[in-house]
C-alpha cells in the first residue's frame, strides 16, 4: 500500500544580521501557510533559520554571541511556528542556535527540532560535523567560524516513527559524510531532512567553488539512493550579509532523482508529493542490507590494515 505525504522544503531567502527574531518567525509562518493550502504533512526550513548564518563573523562578547543563540524550545518568540503547526496541521523541522544548560555548564549546539502537526515536538538534533575553524583566519573576506561557537553533537543519529515512517535530521555539512547517512540507514530511514547554509564560496580551497552545486546535489544524490531514502534538503540561499549563499532546495527520491528544486534564491516553498513506500524497492533489493551487507568483511579489512574497529553491526 502507497504511503504518499506531501512535503515541502521552505527555502529562505537572506537573513540580515540585525533581523529580529519575529520578522523572521512571520517569514516562517507565510511559508507554513503555503505549505497548508498544497496539504503538505510536513514543511522543512534551514540550518540556522532563526538568524543570519553568524559563524560568519568573529564574535567575542558573549552577550552579542546569545543573541543568536535560543536558550529553550519554544520560546516566546519561536511559540508562533508551534502554535501555526497545531492551527494547520503541519509538521514542521527548523534549525536553530541552542544554548543549553546542562549540569550547570552552558553548551551551545547547532540543532534542528521537528515539531509534529499537533505543536508538540517529536525530536531534536544537534549537528556532528562542524566545517571550519575555531579561530578567524586572515585574509578570509568571511569566516566559517562553527568550531568556534558550537560543540559537536551528542545525541548521535536518532530517528523517529512519524509522518507515517522513519525520520531522520542531518544539519548541513553532515550531508557530505557517507557514515552519517549510512547510520540513518542501518535505523531503516525513509525520510532525512537536512538544512544547510552553503557558501558559493570556499576561500580555503577556491578551487572548489565551481562545483558547489554539483557537489551539494552529489551527495543528497547518492545519500539517498545508497540508503533507499527520500531527503529534503533546504537552504539560506541568495546574497546575505554580501556573502553568496546556494539555492538548490531540492527534494531527492531512493533512486536518487531529482523530484523537485528550487527556481529562485529567495523565500520559496518547493513542494513534492513522495511515496514513503518508494524506498522499498531499494531497502528490498539492491540496498538490502540484511542480505547483501557484510559487516564481518569490513572488520576483517580493519583488523588486517591496522584500524580501529567501528561499533559491532554499524
Ligand atoms: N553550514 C555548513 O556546514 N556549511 C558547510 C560549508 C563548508 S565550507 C567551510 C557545508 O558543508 O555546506
Amino acid at each position: 500500500m502507497a504511503r504518499v505525504i506531501t512535503v515541502a522544503a521552505a527555502q529562505l531567502g537572506p537573513v540580515p544580521r540585525d533581523a529580529s527574531r519575529g520578522t523572521v518567525v512571520a517569514r516562517m509562518v507565510a511559508l507554513m501557510e503555503q505549505a497548508a493550502q498544497v496539504r503538505a504533512a510536513l514543511v522543512v526550513f534551514p540550518e540556522l533559520a532563526l538568524t543570519s548564518f553568524f559563524p560568519r563573523w568573529a564574535i567575542d562578547d558573549d552577550s552579542v554571541l546569545n543573541g543568536f543563540f535560543e536558550s529553550s524550545m519554544p520560546s516566546r518568540e519561536t511559540q508562533p511556528l508551534f502554535a501555526t503547526a497545531r492551527r494547520l496541521q503541519l509538521g514542521v523541522c527548523f534549525g536553530y542556535a541552542e544554548l543549553a544548560r546542562q549540569a550547570g555548564s552552558l553548551r551551545r549546539f547547532n540543532s534542528s527540532a521537528l515539531v509534529g502537526p499537533d505543536g508538540s515536538l517529536i525530536g531534536h538534533y544537534r549537528k556532528v560535523h562542524l566545517p571550519g575553524d575555531r579561530e578567524p583566519q586572515p585574509g578570509f573576506e568571511h569566516q566559517h567560524l562553527e568550531k568556534r561557537y558550537f560543540e559537536t553533537g551528542d545525541l548521535g543519529f536518532p530517528v523517529w516513527r512519524a509522518f507515517g515512517g522513519v525520520v531522520g535530521m542531518l544539519i548541513c555539512n553532515d550531508r557530505r559524510w557517507p557514515e552519517a547517512w549510512r547510520v540513518l540507514g542501518l535505523q531503516a530511514v525513509e525520510l532525512v531532512l537536512i538544512g544547510y547554509n552553503t557558501p558559493m564560496r570556499n576561500p580555503e580551497a577556491p578551487e572548489h567553488d565551481r562545483l558547489v552545486a554539483f557537489q551539494h546535489s552529489l551527495v543528497l544524490q547518492s545519500g539517498c539512493y545508497q540508503n533507499g531514502t527520500w531527503a529534503v534538503a533546504v537552504g539560506k540561499a541568495g546574497i546575505e550579509e554580501g556573502q553568496a549563499m546556494l539555492p538548490d532546495s531540492m527534494v531527492v527520491a531512493p533512486s536518487g532523482e531529482i523530484v523537485a528544486r528550487a527556481t529562485t534564491s529567495g523565500d520559496e516553498l518547493v513542494v513534492a508529493e513522495i511515496d514513503l513506500d518508494a524506498t522499498r524497492s531499494y531497502k528490498t533489493t539492491i540496498f538490502d542490507f540484511g542480505a547483501h551487507r557484510v559487516p564481518q568483511a569490513y572488520r576483517m579489512i580493519i583488523e588486517r590494515t591496522g584500524a580501529e574497529p567501528p561499533e559491532a553491526g554499524t
